[in-house]
């Protein structure tokens, strides 16, 4: 009997959730075509470990660009995915300040380029949309499905805009359209560009003599901060649901930039207040203050929680940043338990 094996296309496969995604979604035995723009230079290296399924025709990149609505509905028509993940996006909140234009472009009306080409090319499709905590901005925590938005940046807004064309592409054609409204989620894939990431390896580098300070920008915000990985399940288990639907993931945990500074560079044997610099160039011009997830919905329809805390994942991004201090090269690989986990 002929196997049969669904179709997956995940655009942003190059960013950290894309590259998560696709690794969990070919270990489920998906056929998973994926969206690359094309660049100078090098930008897979976030995948290029899934070499051999490429090689073993599981894995298809294709050259695109959520602003090329051509080469989308072509790849669309073509490949009539069973299910398609919506993660490209211009994802810095403080560089959508300084290109609003190209942000509102790419996060929001890059959700919209997409929603059409399905309706029109593969209107059987189920779209995940990944839609942000951002979009709530200054309305106070916890945040829940039903928190009234007020996006405080570009990014903000161009993502309530893309909510909201998708909630109106599935009540008015009908399509399995659903908004996962992530809380922030890091990892060692995570771009150090994000404040996480940027002192788990400001602390390895400082403690190992490589460098001497680190500038920062606001350290009284609070995010809730969870691990990437567990949130592709959640991401996953909206689209096996009936019912397309809008649920909210996070930790039901914050934390304040400055602790997680302080516990980072605890762990890594020295002392943030040492060697933090403020540099206004990291200020925003207008900030979100506090979200923490209200995360009930999660917890009884999807049957979803995160189980990583913030401690935990600060330990397991640290030591990835020391591990590349003597091997540039080191790829981080997910705990095979929580993994084997993930995908039972
Ligand atoms: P990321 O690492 O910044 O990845 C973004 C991806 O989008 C990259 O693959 C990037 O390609 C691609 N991209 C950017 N502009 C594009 C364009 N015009 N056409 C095609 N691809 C384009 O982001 P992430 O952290 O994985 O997040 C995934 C999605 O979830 C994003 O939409 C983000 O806004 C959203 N989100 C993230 C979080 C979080 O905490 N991580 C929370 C809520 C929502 P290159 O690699 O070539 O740059
Ligand atoms: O900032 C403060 C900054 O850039 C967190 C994206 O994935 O999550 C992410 O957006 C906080 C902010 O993440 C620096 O002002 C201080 O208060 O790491 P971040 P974000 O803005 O929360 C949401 C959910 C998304 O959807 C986004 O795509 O940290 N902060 N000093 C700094 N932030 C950065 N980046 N760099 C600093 O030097």
């Amino acid at each position: 009997m002929a196997s049969f094996n669904k179709v997956a296309l995940v655009t942003g496969i190059t960013g950290q959730d894309g590259s998560y995604l696709a690794e969990f979604l070919l270990a489920k035995g998906y056929v998973v075509h994926g969206l690359v723009r094309r660049s100078s230079s090098f930008n897979t290296s976030r995948i290029d470990h899934l070499n051999e399924f490429v090689t073993d025709g599981k894995l298809v990149l294709h050259h695109s660009d959520l602003l090329d609505n051509f080469s989308l509905s072509r790849i669309l028509s073509e490949t009539q995915p069973d299910e398609i993940y919506n993660l490209a996006a211009q994802s810095h909140v403080r560089v959508s300040f300084e290109l609003p234009m190209a942000t509102s472009e790419t996060t929001g009306l890059g959700c919209l380029a997409v929603l059409e080409a399905v309706r029109l090319f593969s209107p059987n499709s189920r779209i995940y949309q990944a839609s942000s905590s951002e979009m709530f901005g200054s309305t106070p925590p916890p945040q829940s499905e039903e928190t009234p938005f007020h996006p405080r940046s570009p990014y903000g807004v161009s993502k309530v805009f893309a909510y909201w064309m998708t909630r109106n592409y599935r009540e008015s054609y009908g399509l399995h359209a659903s908004n996962g409204i992530l809380f922030n989620h890091e990892s060692p894939r995570r771009s150090p560009t994000f404040v996480t990431r940027k002192l788990t390896r400001a602390a390895a580098r400082i403690a190992s003599g490589l460098e001497s300070s680190v500038s920062l920008g606001n350290l009284s915000s609070s995010r809730d901060w969870g691990y990437a990985p567990e949130y592709i399940l959640g991401m996953w288990l909206m689209l096996q649901q009936d019912q397309p639907d809008d649920i909210v993931l996070g930790t039901g945990v914050a934390t304040t930039v400055e602790r997680w500074g302080d516990l980072t560079f605890e762990k890594a044997g020295i002392d943030f207040h040492e060697y933090f610099v403020h540099n206004e160039k990291y200020d925003r011009p207008s900030e979100v203050d506090a979200l923490l997830a209200d995360t009930h919905k999660a917890k009884t329809v999807l049957k979803w929680r995160a189980s990583t805390t913030a401690e935990q994942l600060i330990e397991l991004m640290l030591a990835h940043d020391f591990k590349l201090i003597s091997n540039p090269n080191a790829i981080d690989g997910v705990n095979s338990e929580l993994w084997s986990e993930l995908l039972t």
